[in-house]
């Protein structure tokens, strides 16, 4: 196995080459939009906007060299049957998950709502993960597919930092891939959530994983 040293926190991360899948969490509007989820529980969307042109780029670099690209969307099944009523009960009373908003009904597959964002939308052939937990892999097959194409580490991107994209990292690491969350690519509603998610992770000799900005990361790929 190739690598490419990149320089991380809280050490370098030895990205495997051609077998590190770019994973972008949930850039649907339903976070990032006005109207959406993240704004029915009272969240100010537009903190996470500045993660859009860095995930583009490592979008753009990803594709370039032709390496597994996952973009997940947190939905539900229309009849809210993968919808565990404990989580469909918190969140705003008058807006809760399956219910008609401006975006279509919130949080349902093939809703306008759970769309990826114009910006950073799948280009045929990447994989396109519906999921209805907050982590990737609960109930998604997602780790066999990326078994069976060989892929062994994952660099992380999307929103919200402390919610799905750290579970995500977290069952990750705990299926054995070695994962790299990218600073400036991620964002969340606190900004004291994300700074702690950085820390957490990367404590303890990268308990979960590393984490390095997108620069420091596409500075150290070989070009093509
Ligand atoms: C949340 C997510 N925050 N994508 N979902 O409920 O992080």
């Amino acid at each position: 196995m190739i690598s490419i040293s990149v320089p991380a926190t809280p050490f370098a991360y030895p990205l495997a080459v051609g077998r590190t899948a770019l994973v972008v969490i949930d850039m649907q509007r339903d976070f990032v939009e006005p109207g959406g989820f993240g704004a029915s529980l009272g969240n100010d969307v537009s903190l996470l906007h500045t993660a859009i042109g860095p995930i583009a780029a490592l979008l753009a670099a990803w594709r370039a060299r032709h390496w597994p690209i996952v973009h997940t969307r947190e939905a539900h099944r229309g009849d809210l049957s993968d919808c565990p009523p404990a989580k469909r009960l918190r969140g705003s009373p008058t807006l809760r998950i399956g219910d008609a908003g401006p975006m279509g009904r919130l949080l349902i597959r093939g809703e306008p709502g759970t769309s990826i964002i114009e910006a950073l939308a799948p280009h045929d052939g990447e994989t396109v993960v519906d999921k209805p937990g907050k982590g990737m892999f609960w109930a998604t097959g997602l780790h066999e597919q990326l078994q069976g194409r060989g892929v062994t580490h994952l660099v992380f991107t999307g929103v919200t930092t402390e919610v799905c994209v750290q579970t995500s990292m977290r069952e990750a690491n705990d299926r054995g891939y070695d994962c790299l969350l990218v600073e400036d690519a991620t964002e969340s509603y606190f900004p004291e959530f994300k700074a702690a998610t950085l820390a957490m992770i990367a404590a303890q000799g990268a308990i979960v994983g590393w984490h390095a900005p997108s620069a420091a990361l596409l500075a150290a790929l070989t070009p093509v």
